[in-house]
Protein backbone atom coordinates (compact mmCIF):
# COMPACT_ATOMS: atom_id res chain seq x y z
CA UNK A 1 0.00 0.00 0.00
CA UNK A 2 0.73 3.42 -0.32
CA UNK A 3 2.29 5.24 2.85
CA UNK A 4 2.15 8.18 4.53
CA UNK A 5 3.05 9.53 7.59
CA UNK A 6 -0.19 10.62 8.98
CA UNK A 7 -3.73 10.60 7.24
CA UNK A 8 -6.70 12.41 8.31
CA UNK A 9 -10.30 11.31 7.70
CA UNK A 10 -12.87 13.77 7.10
CA UNK A 11 -12.20 17.39 4.99
CA UNK A 12 -15.21 19.17 6.43
CA UNK A 13 -13.64 21.98 9.40
CA UNK A 14 -12.08 19.87 11.77
CA UNK A 15 -10.59 17.46 9.20
CA UNK A 16 -9.33 20.26 7.33
CA UNK A 17 -7.63 22.09 9.80
CA UNK A 18 -6.00 19.23 11.41
CA UNK A 19 -4.37 18.86 8.16
CA UNK A 20 -3.57 22.21 7.93
CA UNK A 21 -1.82 21.96 11.01
CA UNK A 22 0.19 19.23 10.25
CA UNK A 23 1.07 19.93 7.12
CA UNK A 24 2.62 23.63 8.23
CA UNK A 25 4.77 21.46 10.73
CA UNK A 26 6.09 19.58 7.82
CA UNK A 27 4.34 16.44 8.63
CA UNK A 28 3.53 14.34 5.80
CA UNK A 29 -0.06 14.54 5.25
CA UNK A 30 -2.98 12.60 2.92
CA UNK A 31 -6.66 14.40 3.71
CA UNK A 32 -9.27 11.53 2.80
CA UNK A 33 -12.98 12.53 1.98
CA UNK A 34 -15.45 10.44 1.14
CA UNK A 35 -17.46 13.06 -1.02
CA UNK A 36 -16.66 16.16 -2.98
CA UNK A 37 -14.74 19.05 -1.69
CA UNK A 38 -16.95 21.44 0.52
CA UNK A 39 -19.97 19.17 -0.04
CA UNK A 40 -23.44 19.86 2.40
CA UNK A 41 -24.12 16.02 3.82
CA UNK A 42 -22.04 16.63 7.15
CA UNK A 43 -21.70 19.75 9.47
CA UNK A 44 -19.44 22.31 7.98
CA UNK A 45 -21.50 23.51 4.95
CA UNK A 46 -22.90 26.87 4.72
CA UNK A 47 -22.23 30.41 4.96
CA UNK A 48 -22.39 31.56 8.68
CA UNK A 49 -21.44 29.59 11.66
CA UNK A 50 -21.47 31.80 15.18
CA UNK A 51 -17.95 33.17 16.55
CA UNK A 52 -18.55 34.48 20.37
CA UNK A 53 -16.09 34.16 23.90
CA UNK A 54 -19.49 33.82 25.55
CA UNK A 55 -19.12 30.42 27.25
CA UNK A 56 -19.89 29.49 31.17
CA UNK A 57 -17.33 27.85 31.45
CA UNK A 58 -13.51 29.40 31.54
CA UNK A 59 -12.05 26.35 29.47
CA UNK A 60 -14.21 27.20 26.31
CA UNK A 61 -13.60 30.47 26.99
CA UNK A 62 -9.70 30.39 26.63
CA UNK A 63 -10.20 27.93 23.77
CA UNK A 64 -11.83 30.98 21.90
CA UNK A 65 -9.57 33.04 22.65
CA UNK A 66 -6.66 30.89 20.98
CA UNK A 67 -9.05 29.92 18.74
CA UNK A 68 -9.79 33.41 16.98
CA UNK A 69 -6.13 34.36 17.35
CA UNK A 70 -5.73 31.25 14.94
CA UNK A 71 -8.74 32.68 12.45
CA UNK A 72 -7.09 35.63 11.69
CA UNK A 73 -3.81 33.65 11.26
CA UNK A 74 -5.72 31.65 8.58
CA UNK A 75 -7.32 34.91 6.96
CA UNK A 76 -3.72 36.49 6.71
CA UNK A 77 -2.62 32.94 5.11
CA UNK A 78 -5.23 32.70 2.91
CA UNK A 79 -5.84 36.53 1.89
CA UNK A 80 -10.09 35.30 2.57
CA UNK A 81 -12.22 37.23 4.67
CA UNK A 82 -13.11 34.90 6.91
CA UNK A 83 -14.84 36.34 10.45
CA UNK A 84 -17.52 39.21 10.46
CA UNK A 85 -17.50 40.77 13.87
CA UNK A 86 -21.01 41.61 14.71
CA UNK A 87 -21.10 41.61 18.44
CA UNK A 88 -22.92 38.46 20.52
CA UNK A 89 -26.11 38.93 22.46
CA UNK A 90 -26.71 35.99 25.41
CA UNK A 91 -30.36 35.90 26.91
CA UNK A 92 -32.91 33.95 28.70
CA UNK A 93 -33.02 32.58 32.21
CA UNK A 94 -31.21 28.49 31.20
CA UNK A 95 -28.54 30.77 29.30
CA UNK A 96 -27.74 32.84 32.67
CA UNK A 97 -26.03 36.15 31.60
CA UNK A 98 -25.11 37.11 34.64
CA UNK A 99 -23.05 33.75 35.26
CA UNK A 100 -21.44 34.05 31.97
CA UNK A 101 -20.69 37.80 32.55
CA UNK A 102 -19.00 36.86 35.96
CA UNK A 103 -17.17 34.12 33.67
CA UNK A 104 -15.96 36.60 30.91
CA UNK A 105 -14.92 39.26 33.63
CA UNK A 106 -12.49 36.50 35.19
CA UNK A 107 -11.13 35.60 31.62
CA UNK A 108 -10.62 39.79 30.87
CA UNK A 109 -13.31 39.62 28.09
CA UNK A 110 -14.90 43.04 27.50
CA UNK A 111 -18.88 42.85 28.41
CA UNK A 112 -21.52 44.44 29.08
CA UNK A 113 -24.50 42.85 31.00
CA UNK A 114 -28.08 45.37 31.08
CA UNK A 115 -31.47 44.39 32.00
CA UNK A 116 -34.38 43.91 29.11
CA UNK A 117 -35.24 46.92 28.54
CA UNK A 118 -31.50 48.84 27.71
CA UNK A 119 -30.65 45.63 25.30
CA UNK A 120 -34.59 46.74 23.67
CA UNK A 121 -33.54 50.30 22.99
CA UNK A 122 -30.15 49.15 21.55
CA UNK A 123 -31.64 46.72 19.17
CA UNK A 124 -34.82 47.49 18.47
CA UNK A 125 -35.70 44.70 16.19
CA UNK A 126 -35.31 41.50 19.02
CA UNK A 127 -37.27 40.93 22.24
CA UNK A 128 -35.54 40.50 25.67
CA UNK A 129 -37.44 39.92 28.90
CA UNK A 130 -34.63 39.36 31.43
CA UNK A 131 -30.66 40.24 32.05
CA UNK A 132 -29.17 40.52 28.57
CA UNK A 133 -25.13 40.04 28.34
CA UNK A 134 -23.36 41.85 24.78
CA UNK A 135 -19.35 40.99 24.13
CA UNK A 136 -18.30 42.40 21.55
CA UNK A 137 -15.45 40.07 20.40
CA UNK A 138 -18.43 37.68 18.81
CA UNK A 139 -19.89 37.06 15.46
CA UNK A 140 -19.90 34.69 12.43
CA UNK A 141 -17.42 32.31 10.33
CA UNK A 142 -17.99 31.63 6.84
CA UNK A 143 -17.86 27.86 7.55
CA UNK A 144 -17.95 26.41 3.51
CA UNK A 145 -15.24 29.46 2.94
CA UNK A 146 -12.68 28.20 5.82
CA UNK A 147 -13.23 24.51 4.59
CA UNK A 148 -11.50 25.24 1.39
CA UNK A 149 -8.75 27.89 3.11
CA UNK A 150 -7.77 25.26 5.24
CA UNK A 151 -7.52 22.89 2.43
CA UNK A 152 -5.75 24.96 0.22
CA UNK A 153 -3.31 26.20 3.00
CA UNK A 154 -2.33 22.62 4.16
CA UNK A 155 -1.75 21.42 0.38
CA UNK A 156 0.14 24.40 -0.62
CA UNK A 157 2.17 23.35 2.83
CA UNK A 158 2.42 20.07 0.66
CA UNK A 159 -0.88 17.80 1.91
CA UNK A 160 -2.00 15.09 -0.26
CA UNK A 161 -5.69 16.04 -0.44
CA UNK A 162 -7.92 13.05 -2.13
CA UNK A 163 -11.75 13.85 -2.43
CA UNK A 164 -14.40 11.19 -3.07
CA UNK A 165 -12.24 8.27 -1.43
CA UNK A 166 -14.27 7.27 1.39
CA UNK A 167 -12.27 4.93 3.99
CA UNK A 168 -14.15 1.69 4.18
CA UNK A 169 -12.21 0.02 7.33
CA UNK A 170 -9.36 1.28 9.55
CA UNK A 171 -7.39 -1.60 10.78
CA UNK A 172 -4.46 -0.76 13.82
CA UNK A 173 -1.42 -2.96 13.41
CA UNK A 174 1.97 -2.75 15.24
CA UNK A 175 3.21 0.64 14.22
CA UNK A 176 0.87 2.23 11.97
CA UNK A 177 -2.92 2.03 10.47
CA UNK A 178 -4.12 0.23 7.38
CA UNK A 179 -6.78 2.69 5.55
CA UNK A 180 -9.25 0.40 2.53
CA UNK A 181 -10.39 2.81 0.86
CA UNK A 182 -12.87 2.56 -2.23
CA UNK A 183 -9.85 4.00 -4.23
CA UNK A 184 -7.40 1.52 -2.67
CA UNK A 185 -5.32 1.13 0.29
CA UNK A 186 -2.85 3.31 2.56
CA UNK A 187 -0.55 2.82 5.35
CA UNK A 188 -0.33 5.62 8.16
CA UNK A 189 1.69 5.63 10.78
CA UNK A 190 -1.04 7.55 12.82
CA UNK A 191 -5.12 8.11 11.85
CA UNK A 192 -7.08 11.15 12.58
CA UNK A 193 -10.24 10.55 12.23
CA UNK A 194 -12.54 13.78 11.98
CA UNK A 195 -15.18 12.29 10.34
CA UNK A 196 -18.19 13.71 12.47
CA UNK A 197 -21.08 11.70 12.47
CA UNK A 198 -19.27 8.79 10.94
CA UNK A 199 -16.96 8.61 13.79
CA UNK A 200 -19.24 5.41 14.87
CA UNK A 201 -18.96 3.71 11.62
CA UNK A 202 -15.09 4.21 11.29
CA UNK A 203 -13.81 4.13 14.72
CA UNK A 204 -16.71 2.33 16.96
CA UNK A 205 -15.35 -0.97 16.73
CA UNK A 206 -11.57 0.07 17.46
CA UNK A 207 -11.67 2.52 20.08
CA UNK A 208 -14.46 2.86 23.08
CA UNK A 209 -16.49 5.46 21.79
CA UNK A 210 -18.79 7.47 24.73
CA UNK A 211 -22.73 7.66 23.71
CA UNK A 212 -23.37 9.68 20.85
CA UNK A 213 -26.27 10.89 19.66
CA UNK A 214 -26.47 12.28 15.29
CA UNK A 215 -29.03 14.92 14.85
CA UNK A 216 -30.53 16.20 11.85
CA UNK A 217 -30.87 19.85 12.86
CA UNK A 218 -32.68 22.26 10.79
CA UNK A 219 -32.11 25.86 9.60
CA UNK A 220 -33.99 29.17 8.44
CA UNK A 221 -33.62 32.09 6.67
CA UNK A 222 -35.60 34.71 7.41
CA UNK A 223 -35.89 38.23 5.23
CA UNK A 224 -35.27 41.33 7.66
CA UNK A 225 -38.18 43.73 7.51
CA UNK A 226 -35.35 46.70 7.46
CA UNK A 227 -32.90 45.22 4.96
CA UNK A 228 -30.22 48.31 6.49
CA UNK A 229 -30.72 46.51 9.78
CA UNK A 230 -29.14 43.36 10.94
CA UNK A 231 -27.87 42.46 15.22
CA UNK A 232 -25.26 41.05 16.73
CA UNK A 233 -25.42 37.20 16.96
CA UNK A 234 -28.38 35.86 19.56
CA UNK A 235 -28.11 32.83 21.87
CA UNK A 236 -31.62 32.33 24.01
CA UNK A 237 -32.27 29.69 26.24
CA UNK A 238 -34.99 29.54 28.67
CA UNK A 239 -37.91 27.38 29.42
CA UNK A 240 -39.33 26.36 26.08
CA UNK A 241 -36.74 27.79 24.14
CA UNK A 242 -33.13 27.06 23.09
CA UNK A 243 -32.60 29.02 19.30
CA UNK A 244 -30.04 30.60 18.18
CA UNK A 245 -29.55 33.55 15.46
CA UNK A 246 -27.08 35.84 13.43
CA UNK A 247 -26.71 37.15 10.45
CA UNK A 248 -27.02 34.87 6.89
CA UNK A 249 -25.75 34.92 3.87
CA UNK A 250 -22.23 35.07 2.49
CA UNK A 251 -20.85 38.63 4.10
CA UNK A 252 -23.93 39.32 5.62
CA UNK A 253 -25.68 41.09 2.58
CA UNK A 254 -29.46 41.88 2.44
CA UNK A 255 -30.20 38.52 0.41
CA UNK A 256 -28.61 36.73 3.63
CA UNK A 257 -31.30 37.60 5.70
CA UNK A 258 -31.06 36.07 9.29
CA UNK A 259 -30.79 33.03 10.09
CA UNK A 260 -32.39 31.08 12.81
CA UNK A 261 -32.32 27.99 14.53
CA UNK A 262 -32.80 25.31 17.54
CA UNK A 263 -29.85 24.47 19.17
CA UNK A 264 -31.94 21.38 20.78
CA UNK A 265 -34.79 19.55 18.97
CA UNK A 266 -32.81 18.17 15.99
CA UNK A 267 -34.63 15.47 14.46
CA UNK A 268 -32.24 12.03 15.39
CA UNK A 269 -30.52 10.05 12.94
CA UNK A 270 -27.33 8.50 11.56
CA UNK A 271 -25.23 10.04 8.55
CA UNK A 272 -26.39 7.37 6.04
CA UNK A 273 -29.62 7.36 6.73
CA UNK A 274 -30.78 10.93 7.68
CA UNK A 275 -33.50 12.44 4.40
CA UNK A 276 -32.08 16.40 4.39
CA UNK A 277 -35.59 16.65 3.97
CA UNK A 278 -36.96 20.15 6.48
CA UNK A 279 -39.05 18.66 9.82
CA UNK A 280 -42.08 21.00 9.26
CA UNK A 281 -42.81 20.75 12.42
CA UNK A 282 -39.27 22.53 13.26
CA UNK A 283 -39.87 24.95 10.68
CA UNK A 284 -43.44 25.74 12.39
CA UNK A 285 -41.52 26.51 15.93
CA UNK A 286 -38.76 28.33 14.32
CA UNK A 287 -41.81 30.68 12.80
CA UNK A 288 -43.58 30.87 16.04
CA UNK A 289 -40.46 31.99 17.58
CA UNK A 290 -39.51 34.82 14.78
CA UNK A 291 -42.99 35.81 15.76
CA UNK A 292 -42.67 36.19 19.27
CA UNK A 293 -38.84 36.96 20.03
CA UNK A 294 -37.36 38.60 16.60
CA UNK A 295 -39.99 41.10 15.53
CA UNK A 296 -37.08 43.11 12.81
CA UNK A 297 -37.82 39.75 10.94
CA UNK A 298 -40.56 38.94 8.52
CA UNK A 299 -41.86 35.49 9.72
CA UNK A 300 -42.17 33.69 6.60
CA UNK A 301 -38.37 32.26 5.62
CA UNK A 302 -37.35 32.34 2.61
CA UNK A 303 -34.53 29.79 2.31
CA UNK A 304 -34.01 26.90 4.60
CA UNK A 305 -31.32 24.13 5.24
CA UNK A 306 -30.47 21.08 7.08
CA UNK A 307 -26.86 19.96 8.71
CA UNK A 308 -25.83 16.92 11.53
CA UNK A 309 -25.07 17.33 14.86
CA UNK A 310 -22.71 14.62 16.49
CA UNK A 311 -22.81 14.99 20.32
CA UNK A 312 -21.68 13.98 23.69
CA UNK A 313 -24.28 13.84 26.39
CA UNK A 314 -22.14 16.83 28.55
CA UNK A 315 -21.57 18.32 24.89
CA UNK A 316 -18.12 18.50 25.41
CA UNK A 317 -15.69 17.80 22.39
CA UNK A 318 -14.15 14.17 22.07
CA UNK A 319 -10.24 14.75 21.62
CA UNK A 320 -7.83 12.16 22.18
CA UNK A 321 -5.42 9.42 20.90
CA UNK A 322 -6.10 5.24 21.89
CA UNK A 323 -2.57 4.06 20.21
CA UNK A 324 -2.31 5.46 16.68
CA UNK A 325 -5.76 6.38 16.23
CA UNK A 326 -6.73 10.22 16.93
CA UNK A 327 -10.21 10.97 17.42
CA UNK A 328 -11.00 14.31 16.58
CA UNK A 329 -15.13 14.09 16.64
CA UNK A 330 -17.58 14.81 17.76
CA UNK A 331 -18.16 18.73 18.00
CA UNK A 332 -21.72 18.95 19.47
CA UNK A 333 -22.94 21.55 17.53
CA UNK A 334 -20.50 23.90 18.82
CA UNK A 335 -17.43 23.41 17.62
CA UNK A 336 -17.10 25.02 14.57
CA UNK A 337 -16.36 28.26 15.88
CA UNK A 338 -12.98 26.35 17.54
CA UNK A 339 -11.52 24.48 14.18
CA UNK A 340 -8.10 26.11 13.58
CA UNK A 341 -8.07 25.73 17.68
CA UNK A 342 -9.31 22.20 17.21
CA UNK A 343 -6.81 21.34 13.99
CA UNK A 344 -3.91 22.36 16.37
CA UNK A 345 -4.83 20.08 19.37
CA UNK A 346 -5.32 17.25 16.51
CA UNK A 347 -1.83 17.57 15.32
CA UNK A 348 -0.40 17.65 18.80
CA UNK A 349 -2.35 14.44 19.61
CA UNK A 350 -0.81 12.87 16.70
CA UNK A 351 2.62 13.73 17.71
CA UNK A 352 1.81 11.89 20.45
CA UNK A 353 0.54 14.90 23.24
CA UNK A 354 -2.22 13.98 25.79
CA UNK A 355 -5.41 15.17 25.49
CA UNK A 356 -5.46 18.71 26.01
CA UNK A 357 -8.45 18.11 28.71
CA UNK A 358 -9.87 15.19 31.01
CA UNK A 359 -13.46 15.84 30.06
CA UNK A 360 -12.20 15.58 26.27
CA UNK A 361 -10.67 12.02 26.82
CA UNK A 362 -12.68 8.91 25.76
CA UNK A 363 -12.46 7.73 29.56
CA UNK A 364 -13.65 11.19 30.70
CA UNK A 365 -16.91 10.90 28.34
CA UNK A 366 -17.38 7.40 29.61
CA UNK A 367 -16.90 8.70 33.27
CA UNK A 368 -19.53 11.16 32.24
CA UNK A 369 -21.97 9.11 30.81
CA UNK A 370 -21.56 6.68 33.57
CA UNK A 371 -22.59 8.90 36.45
CA UNK A 372 -25.64 10.10 34.84
O1 LIG B 1 -21.81 27.83 19.06
O2 LIG B 1 -23.10 29.52 19.26
C1 LIG B 1 -22.88 28.42 18.88
C2 LIG B 1 -23.94 27.67 18.21
C3 LIG B 1 -25.23 28.02 18.13
C4 LIG B 1 -25.85 27.01 17.44
C5 LIG B 1 -24.95 26.12 17.08
N1 LIG B 1 -23.76 26.52 17.58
Amino acid sequence: PREVEIAVAGAGLMGAATAWALARRGRAVALLERFAPGHDRGSSHGSARIVRRAYPDPLYVAMTGRAMALWRELERESGERLIRITGGLDHGGLRDPGGIAAVLARAGVEHELMPAAEAGRRWPGLRFTGPVLFHPEAGTVDAARAVAAFTARARAAGASFHPRTPVLRLTPYEGGVRLETERGTVAARRVVVAAGAWVSGLAGGLVPLPPLTVTQQQAFHFPRRDPDVDWPVVVHKDEGVSCYSLPGGRDGGPGGGRKVAEHDGGTPTTADTRSGVVDPAARERVAAYVREWLPGLEPEPFGETSCLYTSTITEDFVLDREGPLVICSPCSGHGAKFAPLIGELAADLAEGAPSPDPRFTLAGHRAAAGAR
